[in-house]
């Protein structure tokens, strides 16, 4: 408790010696920190066939779209591994056939001391059955995943097939949390070349437009997606009112419209 006191009466001494202008400097009136609740919504534990523990981890519950998957690793101990190999292998079973989905693999973030991945969901649970091996090391641990349709007005991931023929998947990064004004925003684009190889797309230029669908305006000073890395493109866009919004994507490669509207909806 003395270091504590100390450490406080520090920290008052620096904050009043910082703001010289504060004619009634506060003091610390409650310095016992507050917990904070897991930002986490825990999907499952399982154990791969090297006796090692897996849980899975969310932000939310799981809906269709791109979703951000936190997995801890924990030894025969209970001690956390970080140095492990941890890979997703998703699959969706429908009975009469199987496909996987886009995939953004893990790494390590020491930050949360945990792996952290994505994956696209394409379809809901409600055609199918969604499996995911977390491989630790080559090990697979394995999960049932309850994934749910969006709710009602929102689009937050769309399959297009292009002029070229291809089958192409546009997501959006999640989590969103939309404001009135400009907002930044990702866009994710993946090309289907088999049921089971969703390989990001780097080769597209992208023109957008929103347009508020229940008054069928759009707004000015927005920023077309450009293409960073591993299929993700960055724009801005100018949200004027809170709403319904579509976000008309045109995607082009070599000056060549491949996909003349693909759309993703908010609402908010
Ligand atoms: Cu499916």
């Amino acid at each position: 408790m003395k270091k504590i006191a100390l450490i406080f009466s520090v920290l008052t001494i620096a904050l009043v010696s910082c703001k010289k202008d504060d004619t009634t400097p506060t003091t610390p009136t409650n310095p016992a920190p507050t917990p904070t609740p897991s930002p986490y919504v825990t999907l499952g534990t399982a154990t791969t066939t090297n006796n090692e523990t897996v849980t899975l981890y969310a932000d939310d519950s799981l809906t269709v779209g791109h979703t951000r998957l936190y997995v801890k690793v924990e030894d025969v101990n209970g001690d956390a591994l970080n140095g492990a190999t941890v890979d997703f292998a998703p699959l969706m079973d429908m009975g009469t056939m199987q496909h996987a989905c886009p995939i953004e693999q893990p790494s390590y973030n020491s930050a949360i001391d945990m792996y952290e991945g994505a994956l696209v969901f394409i379809m809901s649970s409600a055609s199918g059955t969604w499996t995911l091996d977390v491989n630790v090391n080559g090990n697979p641990a394995s999960f049932t995943l309850n994934v749910n349709d969006s709710p009602a007005g929102i689009k937050d991931v769309g399959t297009y097939t292009g002029t070229d023929g291809k089958v192409y998947i546009v997501s959006f990064k999640r989590p969103n949390n939309w404001v009135v004004g400009m907002n930044d925003f990702e866009i994710l684009i993946h090309e289907k070349a088999t049921m089971m190889s969703f390989p990001a797309d780097n080769g597209f230029d992208i023109t957008f437009e929103p347009i508020m669908t229940s008054m069928g305006h759009g707004s000015s000073g927005n920023i077309d997606p450009v293409n960073t890395a591993n299929g993700h493109y960055i724009g801005e866009v100018n949200l004027s009112m809170p709403g319904d919004w579509r976000f008309h994507f045109e995607l082009i490669k070599s000056g060549v419209t491949i996909v003349n509207d693909a759309t993703l909806d908010i609402l908010f």
